[in-house]
């Protein structure tokens, strides 16, 4: 075994954003640029010596490769031990799993998540913490730094073992442990929830069809859904991954799930549609004919988890971020639990539910999870809610107009201007920062502002200060407008719009979304001036 120490030189904009390193995927093919991040990773979280870590990723295009040369330099680099998803295949929640069941010092994750795949797609690298969590930034930002000092990376000459075989290797010293990527989230899925109840739900004809877009989620789909629980077979479509998804966008929401709801929305729909996204985190939930957003799902979620034998009693506080819609934050009012709000992205919830704090989290992106792992659950958001369904008896359109009924609605929508140019998008940022002072009391477009703020985040574990997470303003009527730039995105700036509009108890339930927001929306043009900094009359993508 000959251990190579290669010269490099920085590369410049490795900086992980709001889930890791997202580039396209040539530039990630490009020679040195996964070596000399992969490195920065090992240096900066104190070297891979003796160190255990997990590793796989969504299956994207360019996954076998780079997974191929983090073995390589993880034995380079002296680790003792990785434990493999078999083919370099684990869901983002499974290796969340993996991490915390084997007490490993973290893991490698190869996805870009929701963005498209393929040669010409994108590609993603993120480093999770012991905790099975996102790094948080004190770390992310030692990486970063690290890049930009690096000169050399080390990497075995010969080439890593095949992992298409469950088993243990070695490569050198290390030890490398090829495991079935499903069957360690199957059994913790069976330790949450009332799998018996599900399993008669289904034996009862009860139907559901699981969108798993092309993406790492089918073989955990079929498996647990069909294979465990009975749902009928092809209950799981879209479920073998490909390279690049099938050619899709992997982003469960109605734009990019058409399928899905096209046979929600059909004569002889099933009675519950899912989708998960393309690292297996996200999901999206309807019924008969109706989108669940997520916000109103985690607020449901939270007011009925005391169905799931995991969660009865055991809801300690509940976490949203930022932009998420305040319809959780009712129930938990309700509950009598505590309530935080969370910059966007993951790595925020991590502190929190290590602290004990929170035990259930979400996005309004089609993120939810709970303290079971450390990042957000695409299935285990679907189990929550089939098992809430068997346990409750309503369907979802009912136990949804009853929710609204007991606690109002917060009608909600993003808005997604995608690949504007950088510059102008900082400048409409910009323009917006300088006018905060002044908004209060002021009128946008018939609205009354009531606060305006950039939001700042006091980390309540460990008292961290994270700056500039977006700017929120806040109406007289109760409604809510959020405005920030993605951290995702590989192509030009992409600006969020999110709009929030609450309807208490007793008001009208049942509006078009966007008819309903129209007021927030005509304040958000009047206040960010979004066509005549960016040229655009209108969204790109509307969630
Ligand atoms: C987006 C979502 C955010 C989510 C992040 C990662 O970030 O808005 O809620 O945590 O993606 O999700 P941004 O910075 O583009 O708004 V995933 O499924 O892509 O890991
Ligand atoms: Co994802």
């Amino acid at each position: 075994m000959t251990f190579l120490t290669v010269q490099t030189a920085p590369i410049e904009g490795q900086k992980p954003g709001t889930s890791g390193l997202r580039k396209k995927t040539q530039i990630f093919r490009e020679p040195g640029y996964l070596e000399n991040f992969v490195q920065s990773i090992f240096d900066a979280t104190g070297g891979a010596a003796s160190r255990t870590y997990v590793l796989g990723g969504d299956g994207r295009f360019f996954n076998s490769e780079a997974i191929g040369v983090i073995i390589r330099m993880a034995a380079a680099n002296g680790a003792a031990r990785l434990i493999v998803g078999q083919n370099g295949i684990l869901s983002t929640p499974a290796a969340s799993n993996l991490i915390r069941k084997h007490g490993t010092d973290g893991g490698i994750i190869l996805s870009a998540s929701h963005n498209p795949g393929g040669e010409a797609g994108d590609f993603g690298v993120k480093f999770n913490a012991a905790n099975g969590g996102p790094a948080p930034e004190k770390i992310t930002d030692a990486i970063h730094a690290r890049t930009l000092a690096i000169t050399t990376y080390r990497i075995a000459e010969d080439a890593a073992p095949g992992i298409g075989e469950t088993g243990r290797f070695t490569i050198g010293d290390m030890q490398i442990d090829v495991v079935d990527p499903v069957a360690d989230y199957e059994t913790l899925m069976r330790e949450l929830f009332d799998f018996d109840a599900i399993a008669n739900l289904f034996a009862g004809g009860f139907r559901i069809c699981f969108d798993a877009m092309h993406a790492v989620t089918g073989p955990y789909a079929t498996r647990i859904l069909e294979s465990t629980l009975g749902a009928a077979e092809g209950s799981v479509i879209n479920a073998v991954p490909s390279p690049d998804f099938g050619g899709g966008h992997p982003d469960p929401n109605p734009v990019w799930a058409r399928e899905l709801v096209a046979i929600m929305n059909g004569s002889d729909a099933p009675d519950f549609g899912a989708a998960s996204d393309g690292d297996g985190d996200r999901n999206m939930i309807m019924g008969k004919g109706a989108f669940v957003s997520p916000s109103d799902s985690l607020a449901l979620l939270t007011a009925y988890a005391n169905l799931a034998p995991a969660y009865c009693g055991r809801l300690a506080g509940v976490a949203r971020s930022m932009p998420t819609s305040r319809a959780v934050d009712l129930v938990a009012e309700r509950l009598g639990i505590p309530c935080y709000e969370t910059p966007t992205g993951w790595k925020f919830f991590g502190n929190l539910m290590d602290a004990g704090k929170v035990t259930l989290c979400g996005e309004e992106s089609a993120g939810t999870g709970s303290s079971h792992i450390r990042e957000k659950d695409g299935l285990w958001a679907v189990l929550l809610w089939l098992n809430i369904l068997a346990r409750d008896g309503r369907d979802v359109v009912q136990l949804r107009a009853d929710h609204w009924r007991s606690f109002g609605r917060n009608y909600y929508s993003r808005h997604d201007y995608e690949e504007i140019p950088v510059d102008a998008a900082d400048a409409l940022m910009t323009a917006l920062r300088g006018r905060l002072a002044n908004l209060p009391g002021s009128k946008a477009a018939g609205m009354e502002v009531s606060t305006a703020d950039d939001f700042a985040y006091r980390d309540p574990i460990d008292q961290s200060l994270t700056g500039a997470q977006g700017v929120r303003i806040a109406f007289t009527d109760g409604s809510r407008l959020v405005v920030r730039l993605s951290g995702t995105g590989t192509q030009g700036a992409t600006l969020r719009v999110y709009l929030e509009r609450y309807v208490g108890r007793g008001g009208d339930h049942e509006q078009d979304v966007q008819a309903a927001l129209a007021p927030v929306i005509a304040a958000a043009e009047a206040l960010t001036e979004i066509t005549k900094h960016t040229g655009r009359s209108s969204a790109d993508v509307i969630t």
